[in-house]
């Protein structure tokens, strides 16, 4: 037998995001955000599902942190609502919405647990997006007075944070495929949208590092290792370029100023809105770069596909390993190659595992224990390779296990239940269970490591 482990004073944590947990959607003078408007518009999220009440976070302080005491967790990452601090997205600060993140940051500290905010987990203000949303390029420099503010109410606790969750993701989800909040479909307002948000990216940094010069700031990037589809030459120039778009498009302009190399016949640099110096503007020396990794992704050439990328990724995942309830291939050696991938491109750079976990439906069985085997077979193969990564000499500092209960999915309401804790969402009071994932996790949490 042979054992995972972790590096002395590694951090292990788990995730949440306001409007995924939160609830008290129009509570002490929250402005509405975009997913209010959008999960309030019939045949946008699955069964009608809203963000309304959700676990009630809000509410229950004790509740969450009592659940993080009990896997022995020393790391909370979970993020600030824009809204609930500036509710019309800038202008008067609600001191409610700030004590709420005052009192939760407290009985982090309290309970000797680290803090991890995250600005912006895509709950924009929907006055913001009523002025023209992330394509807007005002909107970055709104975005940085918030984070000013932001810093300015909490850096007195907070010494990590992040900036960012998935630019990638809520700006093609949002933009250009329409899925997620506010569910506009347009090429080239998802172009000028990605690139106000490095810049959105870059100025938060300095606002931040402006208040507080020693706080360590990172970015949560969703990533996944792009594998080519087949044999061909061309698959594998194909997955090289889906990678430069997935992983790198928001990274890259952050630590050298510049774009990769994603389209075949070059940026569409026009279409995005550039002007003269905004590629220095769009650097910020993050002092950390967040992963967050559920899969890894196969890619194959096409000439039509992917807006001039000229690549197309074929699923969810491979083909070869188990699936989650959400149709995700389960294949943890994903996790070593793109940590593995991104040591190496950027000089072994100081890494957080942000987010990763997986969704499966396994509820309360007659003796009330939620037995999710499945799911505690998908984090001790992750955090196998995740100890591999480490040995062969990435600088990963902490993991954070995406999530720590059950909550609202985005577009697929509360039908997808990623937690270490089982929510019950029939009951007013949101109760929470430790599923037997949440066990084992917390025991490897305790031992910094586990027997493999
Ligand atoms: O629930 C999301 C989270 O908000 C962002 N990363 C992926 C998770 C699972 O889909």
């Amino acid at each position: 037998m042979s054992r995972a482990s972790f590096p002395n004073g590694f951090h292990w944590g788990a995730a949440t995001a306001s409007h995924q947990i939160e609830g008290a959607f129009r509570e002490d003078g929250k402005g509405e955000s975009i997913w209010d408007r959008f999960s309030h518009t019939p045949g946008r999220v699955q069964d009608g599902d809203t963000g309304d009440i959700a676990c009630d976070s809000y509410h229950r302080i004790a509740d969450d942190v009592a659940l993080l005491q009990a896997m022995h967790l020393d790391s909370y990452r979970f993020s600030i609502a824009w809204p609930r601090i500036l509710p019309e997205g800038t202008g008067p600060v609600n001191e409610a919405g700030v004590d709420y993140y005052r009192r939760l940051i407290d009985a982090l500290l309290d309970a000797g647990i680290r803090p991890l905010p995250t600005l912006y987990h895509w709950d924009l203000p929907q006055a913001l997006e009523d002025r023209g949303g992330w394509p807007e390029r005002d909107t970055a420099g709104r975005f940085a007075d918030y984070a000013d503010t932001c810093m300015r109410a909490l850096g007195d606790r907070v010494d990590h944070w992040m900036i960012l969750n998935e630019p990638s993701i809520f700006t093609t989800m949002g933009y250009l495929l329409g899925i997620h909040a506010p569910g506009r479909r347009d090429l080239e307002a998802f172009l000028r949208a990605s690139h106000t948000v490095n810049l959105a990216q870059a100025e938060a940094f300095r606002a931040m590092k402006a208040v507080r010069a020693d706080a360590t700031i990172g970015t949560a990037f969703s990533m996944s290792p792009c594998e080519p589809a087949g044999e061909a030459e061309d698959d594998a120039a194909a997955a090289e370029r889906w990678h430069a778009f997935v992983n790198l498009w928001h990274l890259e302009p952050a630590l050298r100023g510049r774009y990769p190399e994603a389209f075949a016949d070059g940026l569409p640099l026009d279409h995005m809105g550039i002007r003269d110096g905004d590629l220095d503007r769009v650097k910020a020396p993050l002092d950390f770069i967040g992963i967050n990794l559920y899969m890894r992704t196969r890619v194959t050439h096409s000439d039509t596909a992917g807006w001039g990328i000229r690549a197309q990724p074929i699923g969810m995942g491979g083909d070869e390993g188990p699936r989650t309830d959400f149709g995700w291939e389960v294949w943890p050696k994903a996790l070593c190659d793109m940590v593995m991938r991104i040591t190496r491109d950027y000089d072994t750079p100081v890494i957080e595992i942000t987010e990763n976990g997986c969704s499966y439906a396994d509820g309360p069985d007659k003796d009330g224990v939620i037995r999710d085997g499945r799911r505690i077979a998908f984090f001790r193969g992750f955090l196998c390779e995740l100890a591999r990564a480490i040995e062969e000499g990435a600088d990963v500092r902490g993991y954070h296990a995406w999530t720590l209960m059950d909550n609202f999915e985005w577009a697929a309401g509360y039908a997808q239940r990623f937690g270490l804790a089982w929510v019950d969402f029939d009951d007013p009071k949101r109760p929470r269970t430790l599923k037997e994932s949440g066990r084992w996790y917390g025991s490897v949490a305790e031992e910094n490591g586990f027997e493999t």
